[in-house]
């Protein structure tokens, strides 16, 4: 069957998961014609195989908020490829999770940890609980509630989860340990985890400053650097953080950040206290970046828009899925962007990218520019085997030469005859074949 036929199929099979359907063509666009050039991969029905994941576990979750009321949700994990090594990647708490979402995160996974030259396949996990709001202690009953389902699939050498939305170093810590007490053992199955307690230096900053390393070899590319540059943020998380301390340690002046209730434009640019403050906001629990204009009166606040209409020289989303549409990404081009950097999770929308690639700037997709994330929870991985810890430098060095190691497969796979580098075929044609010629060489199971 050829590469359309797959997808056309795979319509027919899951009509309304858009976010996977859309995550899946956007993969087959790209390694088309690699599939077509290596018959091998027909004959193993490598894409029909590598499409679907492995197995789904879905459960429901009851547990008791503060005032005493039973809760519900539906919590999944979605073991998609285990190929190359153990199901990785994170647990996103949030109203919108569904299995289409989960199933595009686990599918960009896989791609995304081969890229990171590390043995770790592709899987991904939540629910649709909404932590907006809830204490502590309904924080923990959920997530201890979420733990008594998923603990009997998880394991350090099977399946490791993470963070992602909604879950950071509190909600891990209330994993894991719900994990411990059922297990009985300190293998460190999770990454994420307290220094104190099995974690590795440097993973809270990872996916920002991996974000980072990677842009500044995509400015090479141009002689250029960030020095003076100014740069737009989307979001006000975890990612957002670690890349505005890395760009403004580089020179780079960062004007905008965002939540689900509007963008703050910062003309000053974010300092030292400012991105310390975001760490603030975000424990307050109340996803909204309006109350930053309370605290830095010089910021604006545009309640309900995004931050793409600010003229800026590189823009970099770090807040969710399809958060840059077709309409955005035209501001940006008439605005004089010229470099534009994933760190979330297919923050463009198909529409998006095309308005880059045709304008040709240098677009590096979310598997890519963010996998500096999960790159140092497999190293988190190798210390808790080893039973050691590496330093801030040791951890940030082996980061940084994943970045550069997967820029390098994308400028393999992705350079065009003249001359442009499109990293979205670049990244998907090195992580796919990796991933298909694991998959040869592992027979048809
Ligand atoms: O999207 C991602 O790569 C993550 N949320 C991190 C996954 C991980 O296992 O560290």
């Amino acid at each position: 069957m050829n590469v359309k036929e797959i997808l056309t199929n795979l319509e027919t099979k899951h009509p309304g998961e858009k976010e996977y359907l859309q995550a899946v063509h956007e993969v087959l666009e790209s390694i088309e014609t690699i599939y077509n050039e290596n018959p091998q991969y027909e004959a193993a029905k490598i894409i029909e195989r590598l499409v679907e994941p492995d197995r789904i576990l879905t459960f429901r979750i009851s547990w008791v908020d503060d005032a005493g009321n039973v809760q519900v949700n539906l919590g999944h994990r979605v073991q998609f490829n285990n190929a190359i090594g153990p199901y990785k990647g994170g647990i996103r708490l949030h109203p919108s999770v569904n299995l289409s979402i989960l199933k595009f995160l686990g599918f960009e996974q896989i791609f995304k940890n081969a890229l990171t030259t590390l043995p770790m396949g592709g899987g991904k996990g939540g629910s649709d609980f909404n932590p907006k709001g809830k204490s502590d202690n309904e924080i923990m009953r959920f997530c201890q509630a979420f733990m008594l389902e998923l603990w009997r699939v998880i394991g350090p050498n099977t399946d490791v989860p993470a963070g992602d939305i909604g879950t950071g170093g509190r909600e891990i810590g209330f994993m894991y340990g719900m994990y411990k007490k059922l297990q009985q053992e300190n293998s460190g199955v999770f990454t994420g985890k307290g220094l104190n307690w099995g974690g590795s230096l440097i993973r809270p900053e990872a996916t920002g400053f991996g974000g980072v390393y990677f842009t500044k070899e995509m400015l090479e590319t141009k002689n250029d650097t960030f020095e003076g540059k100014t740069i737009s943020l989307s979001g006000f998380g975890n990612v957002t953080w670690g890349s505005a301390l890395k760009l403004t340690e580089l020179g780079g002046k960062v004007v905008t950040i965002s939540g689900p209730d509007g963008y703050i434009y910062d003309e000053k640019g974010l300092d030292a206290d400012k991105i310390h403050y975001l760490l603030l906001l975000r424990a307050s629990n109340n996803d909204i970046v309006a109350p930053y204009v309370q605290e830095f009166p010089e910021a604006k606040f545009y309640p309900g828009e995004k931050p793409w209409g600010v003229k800026c020289d590189i823009a970099m989303p770090c807040a969710t899925q399809n958060e840059l549409d077709g309409e955005d990404a035209k501001k940006l081009v008439a605005n004089g962007v010229k470099y534009v950097a994933e760190v979330s999770n297919m923050g463009c929308t198909p529409e998006a990218v095309d308005v880059f690639h045709n304008a040709k700037i240098l677009y590096g997709p979310g598997k890519a520019v963010n996998a500096g994330g999960v790159a140092v929870s497999g190293l988190e991985m190798s210390q808790n085997a080893m039973k050691m810890s590496w330093t801030k430098d040791e951890v940030d060095a082996k980061l940084h030469q994943i970045m550069h190691s997967i820029h390098t497969a994308c400028l393999k796979y992705g350079t065009e005859q003249d001359g442009y580098i499109n990293y979205v075929k670049g990244a998907n044609i090195a992580g796919f074949i990796k991933v298909a010629d694991s998959m040869l060489d592992l027979g048809i199971v």
